[in-house]
């Protein structure tokens, strides 16, 4: 049964666990691949599958929507100023899931593979779309009675040795149409350290500008030091026409409060970790929902969804073999289409997005048709790539 929004119920509950526990790749030399390649766009360069986790880059961007409450609790609240400290809130919880990652990277997707995800629980719905290959460009918008959200990650890395630096470009927008808001923000730097040995680990850092009109938080994340052991450290600023309304701190991977110390008053704070969590890759519950291909969802899913990507399956039932082989494959076919479309002198479409002109900037909007197109019998009769 799907009611008038659209928004499917699932009558399963969702899994609690992945159907296998992360393999064990301590034997894989990142080094030996990267010696090569010093210099180069890592982006340009296929990296064995078992330096991935079963989930692909439009899940993981799924995943900065775990704490989606916190939009709904903005929605509901009169005073703009509140509403900024949610929003806000809500900027640094997109890191959380990111603490128990650094192991591990997620799939590239494919050029016009796609991703729906479906809360009836948190009440949105979210699509996302590979626009482009390279650089690799991925545009996502997810709606709710409460908000829209959209954001388009583009990102360039930088090899330093020791670490890799993840730097995003493009913007989150946050609109809750029952105040006329419009929240604008940037994602801040990432970097994962020891990339070639020891321990791996994530940091964030940079300013996250988060604006509304007058109304504007100033959300600092902090760089780790050597001289200190603080780290992922984030505070903020909440002004109205440069004067300070509200004062944030807190821990992207705990929790942020308001205020002043001692009464100071907690907006966000984490969820728990699933048992085992070092054994499955370090998701959290919501990230091991993500990639779950129900009996009620899949014959409604176009054939291009995440879900249905075979090597990322494999890899998820524990079979690193199998899935570097399909990973290879797909790779290939996806060089055919390319040369393909060089012969014929086409460029490529995206499917649910366009790219268009926004005050001179290249921005990709939602074509705002994938749910229509998804009503009974779901993508059956359109017509989409075959990727796999
Ligand atoms: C392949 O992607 P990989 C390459 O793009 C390859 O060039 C392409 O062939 P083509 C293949 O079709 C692709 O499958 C390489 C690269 C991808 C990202 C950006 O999946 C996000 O093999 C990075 O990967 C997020 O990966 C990292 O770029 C978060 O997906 C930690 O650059 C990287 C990652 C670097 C390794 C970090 C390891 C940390 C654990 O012939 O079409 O060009």
């Amino acid at each position: 049964e799907e009611d008038s929004e659209g928004l499917g119920k699932s009558q399963t509950g969702r899994r609690t666990q992945l159907p296998a526990p992360q393999p064990d790749t301590s034997g894989l030399s990142l080094w030996n691949i990267l010696k090569k390649n010093i210099g180069k766009d890592l982006s340009k360069i296929a990296m064995p599958v078992a330096l991935n986790e079963p989930l692909s880059m439009l899940q993981v961007l799924t995943e900065e929507l775990e704490y989606s409450e916190l939009l709904d609790k903005a929605a509901e609240t009169d005073d703009p100023y509140k509403r900024m400290v949610y929003v806000a809130s809500f900027a640094a919880s997109s890191y959380a899931s990111t603490y128990y990652r650094a192991g591990t990277k997620p799939f590239n997707p494919l050029l016009g593979e796609t991703y729906e995800c479906v809360r009836e629980d948190k009440g949105f719905r979210f699509v996302a779309e590979q626009v482009s290959h390279h650089p690799p460009i991925s545009a996502c918008h997810c709606e709710s009675k409460n908000f829209i959200y959209t954001q388009e990650v583009r990102i360039k890395t930088k090899f330093w040795g020791k670490s890799m630096e993840i730097i995003p470009a493009g913007t989150i927008n946050i609109r809750i149409p029952r105040y006329n808001d419009h929240y604008k923000f940037n994602k801040v730097t990432s970097c994962v350290h020891n990339i070639l040995s020891g321990e791996r680990w994530l940091d964030h850092y940079g300013e996250c500008l988060i604006t509304n009109g007058r109304i504007i938080c100033k959300l600092t994340f902090t760089k780790a030091s050597y001289w200190s052991n603080r780290r992922h450290e984030v505070h903020g600023v909440i002004t109205d026409d440069g004067q300070v309304v509200h004062e944030l701190f807190g821990k992207w991977n705990e929790g942020i409060y308001c205020g002043r110390s001692a009464s100071a008053k907690c907006i966000w704070r984490t969820g728990s970790m699933p048992e085992n969590h070092n054994l499955y890759y370090g998701f959290t519950r919501f990230a091991i929902e993500l990639n779950e291909l129900d009996p009620y969802t899949s014959h409604l899913l176009p054939p291009t969804d995440s879900r249905l990507r075979p090597d990322q399956r494999k890899l998820e039932d524990g079979d690193v073999i199998g899935a570097e082989r399909e990973k290879q494959r797909l790779e290939a076919l996806q060089r055919e289409r390319r040369k393909w479309r060089e012969e014929q002198g086409t460029t490529y479409e995206p499917k649910f997005f366009r790219f268009s002109k926004e005050n001179g900037k290249e921005v990709c909007v939602f074509k705002n048709d994938y749910w229509d197109l998804r009503r009974d019998p779901g993508f059956k009769n359109v017509s989409t790539m075959e990727l796999w």
